[in-house]
């Protein structure tokens, strides 16, 4: 049951959007634990501040058509959805999948908002993206695309307008592309438009490990709370992409062994530790399938139809895609004593399961907390470019730790202070809300 003041604001949302059906669940998720700061802080749900936070600021859905290989016109669809300026310009990645839709984008852009803010820094929150697919898709038809969504995607944005970056099916040769075309068209070396930059024009140190390693060092901070470290874990991380890689890389950093990862057409299990190398040769170099990773390791085999999250582990860190991870998996990890569950991906679990995990006093880290190290790094990149300056790869770590402890130790504390001591939930809900709603307060009604 949500709030007497929040349930119309939420009867609201559901009616002016229509079949979002994630948008509706990331705004539910958040709702849900504003009561408890509503009730005690009333003036947060005067001037309809809820109401505003929930609608985007700005909306941009767009054409983009480009030409195939063979000769032939392709049309997509392209979004951009500005959320929220109140602490920064907008800021968050680029999705391009098939899958993607107004609703997509908006459900991101949200979730952005209050991410963006539990970093402290100052950005603002926004998504966006394309149904475009990538796989398969020649290196010529990828750029192709990425000037032609560029083309009209770059009257929206600015270094203090609107700052892009990655998501799903956006890595560093498609900023490239999209940076390049920016470049030609406003005839300006505007470093700070784009994060996730290449190191020779302009990006940061590990801004590629950031939401990977950060995730890692947050769940670390998580499991010290109860005497736990990664030393020994074995750990399931889903997907195979560039969160998951960096957090595979971290874990094993920390002593901890990986049994297991996935991509869209099935998942591997190496009960000897997965051998990254190898599946970096595979899926950074040669753009393969985790399945390639199975033929070529013999400890390894690969499961197309099942659920990975029924391999037996200690940490589970679903690193993949929305609503990964659902009821079910989630009671068969708590039956296989899962100790801890961070969120790599943007909301990969779904409310069933987070509820699952909470009741079974599992330790769980949410997306906008635990894999804001992404982002916050880009922001890092942002200062850099403003400064024209460029930090070693251990001082920008050294700042990627620090920030995630802090956003852990925030979280932990807001869900004490708003009496659900080890709900982080609760916790980056409260955090992230109260400084976005602050800045919203002192802006006036705009
Ligand atoms: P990538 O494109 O690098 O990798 C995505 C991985 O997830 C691939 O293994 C892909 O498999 C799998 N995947 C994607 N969609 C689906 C699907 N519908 N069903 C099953 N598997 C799927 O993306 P990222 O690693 O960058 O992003 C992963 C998650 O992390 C997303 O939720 C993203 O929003 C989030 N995130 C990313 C950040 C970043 O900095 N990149 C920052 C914070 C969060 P396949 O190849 O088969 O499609
Ligand atoms: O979901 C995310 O936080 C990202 N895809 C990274 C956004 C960014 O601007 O670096």
């Amino acid at each position: 049951m949500l709030d007497e003041k929040l349930q119309p604001i939420f009867d609201d949302v559901l009616r002016r959007n229509p079949g979002e059906d994630e948008f509706h669940q990331a705004v539910r998720e958040v709702l849900d634990s504003l009561g408890a700061v509503v009730a005690k802080h009333p003036h947060y749900a005067e001037d309809a501040l809820i109401e505003r936070i929930c609608e985007p600021e700005r909306q941009i859905i767009f054409r983009v058509p480009w030409v195939d290989d063979k000769g032939q016109v392709q049309i997509n669809r392209g979004f951009r959805v500005q959320f929220n300026s109140a602490l920064g310009p907008f800021k968050g990645g680029l999705r391009f999948h098939p899958t993607v839709y107004l609703g997509t984008i908006k459900f991101l852009g949200f979730e952005q908002t209050f991410k963006n803010a539990l970093t402290g820094m100052p950005i603002g929150g926004g998504k966006g993206g394309a149904d475009f697919d990538p796989k398969g898709r020649s290196s010529g038809e990828i750029m192709r695309f990425c000037q032609s969504f560029m083309t009209e995607l770059c009257r929206h944005l600015g270094e203090y307008t609107d700052v892009p970056a990655g998501d799903i099916g956006v890595g560093q040769r498609e900023i490239g592309y999209m940076f390049g075309q920016y470049k030609r068209i406003a005839n300006r070396y505007e470093s700070g438009v784009l994060t996730g930059k290449g190191l020779a024009w302009g990006g940061s140190q590990v801004r590629t490990e950031a939401t990977g390693y950060g995730a890692v060092y947050f769940v670390e901070r998580m499991l010290r709370t109860r005497n736990h470290n990664f030393d020994g874990k074995k750990v399931i991380v889903s997907g195979s992409g560039n969160v998951a890689i960096y957090t595979m890389e971290k874990i094993m950093e920390l002593g901890g062994k990986v049994i297991a990862c996935s991509d869209s057409n099935g998942y591997v299990v190496d009960e000897s530790g997965i051998d990254l190398a190898l599946l970096k040769e595979i899926k950074e170099k040669k753009r393969g399938r985790v399945s390639d990773y199975a033929k070529a390791r013999r400890s390894s085999h690969f499961v197309s139809n099942g659920r990975i999250w029924d391999v037996p582990a200690d940490v589970a860190m679903p690193s993949a895609t929305q609503n990964e991870l659902n009821g079910q998996d989630a009671r068969t990890l708590v039956k296989n004593r899962i100790v801890a569950v961070g969120e790599g991906a943007n909301m990969p679990c779904t409310p069933e399961a987070v509820k699952i995990f909470l009741d079974a006093g599992v330790m769980f880290g949410p997306g906008k907390a635990t894999n804001a190290g992404g982002v916050a790094t880009s922001a890092l990149e942002m200062q850099q470019n403003a400064s024209r300056d460029s930090w070693t790869f251990e001082a920008t770590e050294a700042r990627l730790a620090t920030i995630m402890h802090g956003i852990h130790d925030r979280c932990a504390e807001m869900a004490d202070t708003y009496g659900s001591p080890g709900n982080y939930v609760l916790g980056a809900n409260v955090a992230g809300f109260i400084r976005v709603a602050e800045a919203m307060r002192a802006l006036g009604i705009v």
